[in-house]
């Protein structure tokens, strides 16, 4: 397709008039083909995994360019299509912000517009690697269990009409496909933060693929390569201002940047057994075992994250910058992750006291504008493997849990959907009309709405509410929250005042 060069959008026609501090892609576009399909076209794909990939198109590695798919809104396509995929991503420390145009995507479909357009480069047999950031509930999972939600609206739908609406619902539509064909499966590469990520994905599909049809469901176990992985950059989302500073920057318009910090890791089973790009070359960890990192991760970084989203949002901070400024939030996070410290297994000789320190470094970065809001979101989905696993597993050591406590109250707090002056606060969770109807039921009394929340067995599982050592501290630390507020009730347990 020719297209008329459009001198102010960013596009393959400006790339050569961009001012030269920018960097770009060096390597000629038009010679790259598809060999990677991603689900979940959102900011941290595309801040993450497509830098990557962008490294490797780069160095030669031209069968693996990335079609993005969004299995919901049209918003991402629309803003990529009349820039041919190309994004900037901007840089933000201390430093003045750095500015690289990634050219990894070379087109995004929008799944409910034209679901077969997706099933078919699903199908295709060039397609060897599909990557997902669809969230925890993309997974139409159990957070609690990790098996496949078989009464989710859109697993029942999936489950019973040939276009469907899931991501589990295209992978195993597209597998039939491939393997009707004789096609091998392409590699299922989960990239989000979920404990076991590749086996949460690989028992979610066997049993999806399992229940649509028995032969189906033995080629997806014995034949699909889910290899897990741990993700870690803070993304936050991009803001008008973002948008405003990067066009200046670049000198032409850019609909859709996105933001970073500068750290990334990406550490990846080894396990491709169709083929992968040369990762490791660009400085991905290439591993045996993902979990002693996955769980260093979500435990100290995810963990305190959501304790300071819950906190500092009450707390009246809107970014993480903000709460960490707080020395009460700063002490609560620091003894969270000591807290979680037992429940992690790392490898010999690592320097978890060097990673815990950057982590609060990273927290900290004022460049970020990381909002508690957005990290609140979908709390009932992160809490098991944020807080509520990491908790039971104190337990069954014998330790008490104090400030993981804390981070439940202060989550238990924020889905009252009021803040501390009576505001409504914007609950995004798929659990939200629960959340709130069980809130209202209960009041604002500590001992009523604590164990009516610690009641859900999605989030909480079936044991742990019935624990004195969980439902006391978590039923304290809510009626101080409510009792003094957020700000007031992190200083007094950073101070020792209130013991939980
Ligand atoms: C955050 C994560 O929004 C959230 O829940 O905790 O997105 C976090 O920024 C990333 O996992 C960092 O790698």
């Amino acid at each position: 397709m020719t297209r008329r060069p459009n001198a102010s959008r960013l596009c393959d026609a400006s790339l050569g008039g961009l001012p030269g501090a920018i960097a770009r892609p060096a390597y000629d576009r038009a010679a790259v083909s598809s060999g990677i399909v991603h689900l979940g076209i959102g900011a941290f794909h595309r801040a993450h995994q497509a830098v990557v990939v962008d490294d490797r198109l780069a160095a030669g590695e031209t069968a693996w360019g990335i079609v993005g798919a969004s299995l919901r809104a049209g918003d991402t396509r629309d803003a990529l299509k009349p820039q041919d995929g190309l994004y900037t991503l901007g840089i933000r420390s201390a430093e003045p912000t750095r500015f690289r145009v990634i050219g990894a995507i070379s087109r995004v479909l929008v799944a409910p517009e034209d679901p077969e357009r997706l099933l078919a480069r699903l199908a295709d047999p060039a397609v060897r690697i599909v990557s997902l950031t669809v969230t925890e509930k993309g997974y139409c999972h159990d957070p609690a269990t990790g098996a496949l939600a078989e009464d989710h609206p859109d697993i029942r739908h999936d489950l019973t009409h040939d276009l469907p609406r899931s991501a589990p619902g295209y992978l195993v539509e597209a597998l039939r496909r491939r393997r009707r064909a004789g096609h091998a499966p392409f590699t299922v590469l989960s990239c989000d933060n979920l404990p076991a990520n590749g086996e949460t994905v690989k028992r979610v599909l066997t049993r999806f693929a399992g229940l649509r049809d028995a032969d189906l469901g033995r080629w997806v176990e014995a034949e699909l390569a889910c290899p897990s992985t741990m993700v870690d950059r803070i993304v936050p989302a991009t803001t008008d201002a973002d948008r405003v500073e990067i066009d200046a920057a670049l000198g032409v318009a850019d609909a859709w940047p996105v933001v970073a910090e500068p750290f990334w890791q990406w550490v990846v089973e080894d396990h491709f057994p169709t083929g992968r790009p040369d990762l490791a070359a660009s400085g991905v960890e290439m591993v045996g075992d993902v979990a002693p990192y996955e769980l260093m991760k979500l435990r100290l970084l995810n963990g305190a994250h959501s304790t300071l989203a819950y906190l500092g949002y009450l707390a009246g901070y809107e970014t993480v910058a903000d709460a960490v400024a707080d020395q009460g939030i700063l002490t609560i996070v620091t003894r969270l992750m000591d807290e979680a410290t037992p429940t992690l297994r790392p490898l010999p000789g690592f320097d978890l006291e060097g990673y815990k320190r950057n982590l609060r470094l990273r927290f900290a970065n004022p460049a970020l504008r990381h909002r508690t809001w957005q990290i609140a979101m979908d709390g009932s989905q992160k809490l098991p493997q944020r807080l509520v696993g990491p908790a039971r597993e104190r337990l069954a050591l014998g330790q008490p849990i104090g400030v993981m406590a804390l981070g439940i109250a202060a989550w238990m707090r924020y889905v009252t959907a009021l803040d501390e002056k009576g505001g409504a606060i914007d609950l995004r969770d798929p659990l939200a009309d629960r959340l709130k109807a069980i809130a209202a039921e209960a009041g604002p009394v500590a001992a009523r709405l604590a164990p009516a929340l610690l009641a859900i067995r999605e989030i909480f599982g079936a044991d742990f509410a019935a624990d004195p050592r969980v439902a006391e501290p978590v039923t304290r630390a809510l009626d101080s929250l409510f009792q003094v507020g957020s700000r007031e009730t992190a200083a007094r347990v950073a101070r020792g005042d209130v013991i939980l």
